[in-house]
């Protein structure tokens, strides 16, 4: 088995806090995206979605993307559970999950991408495209994610965490999410302060330290 990372990756981080939480290691290597190592073989045969992350099991099979790897380790490693119990746990798990990815998740994403300046040529991840940046879609992706926000805030106010009463694989989606509401200088604390109090709580545990 091989993990395909990048240290500077958001979706990268996103596995690497899962291993840390679950006390797993992977043999690792480090593909430079920011210089287009996504693009030359083997790589980019490996993965044609041209993104890190991507795990590569011992026969060949390719998992890309960050929370289907994670759902493939937890069924080889189930202890400590992080995708929930019992079915429906693991319904609500999922559920908070989606909403946090696209509805927050991804809107920012795309907002952050078309703000950048680093990401122009590149709005789409895993692209090289003369697709150009678009303000509008900064705008709309902030006022989406606040939404969502809106909405979950009074969840938040009453639950230790995005799922409940124990730290589940939705509170890392939900922490990157609000990585990218945070660098879109989103004023989370004023606005949203029973998220922006999870946010630092969550953020102080040792798995999330990983870089
Ligand atoms: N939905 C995917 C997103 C993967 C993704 O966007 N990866 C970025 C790094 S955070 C990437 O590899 N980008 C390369 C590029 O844009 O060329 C996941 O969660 O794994």
């Amino acid at each position: 088995m091989m993990f395909y990372d990048f240290a500077l990756a958001p979706s990268s981080q996103r596995v690497r806090v899962y291993l840390a939480e679950k006390g797993l290691e992977l043999p690792t290597e480090q593909l430079n995206v920011r210089e287009g190592a996504q693009f030359a073989e083997p790589y980019s045969t490996m993965n044609p979605f041209h993104c890190v992350p991507f795990l590569v099991l011992d026969d060949g099979v390719v998992i890309a993307e960050s929370v289907s790897i994670c759902r493939y380790l937890e069924e080889l490693h189930p202890d400590p559970p992080l995708f929930g119990r019992t079915s429906a746990e693991r319904a609500v798990v999922d559920m908070w999950g989606r909403r946090f990815e696209l509805d927050g998740f991804l809107p920012l994403l795309h907002a952050l991408r078309n703000h950048v300046p680093n990401f122009a040529g590149r709005v789409v991840p895993g692209t090289r495209t003369d697709l150009a940046q678009s303000e509008a879609m900064v705008g709309r992706g902030k006022e989406m994610a606040k939404v969502l926000f809106d909405r979950s805030e009074p969840h938040m106010e009453k639950n230790e965490f995005v799922a409940g009463p124990e730290f589940t694989v939705a509170d890392i989606t939900a922490v990157f999410t609000l990585r990218l509401a945070y660098a879109l200088e989103m004023d989370i604390a004023a606005s949203w302060p029973a998220t922006h109090g999870w946010f630092q709580k969550v953020t102080a545990r040792p798995a999330f330290q990983v870089r």
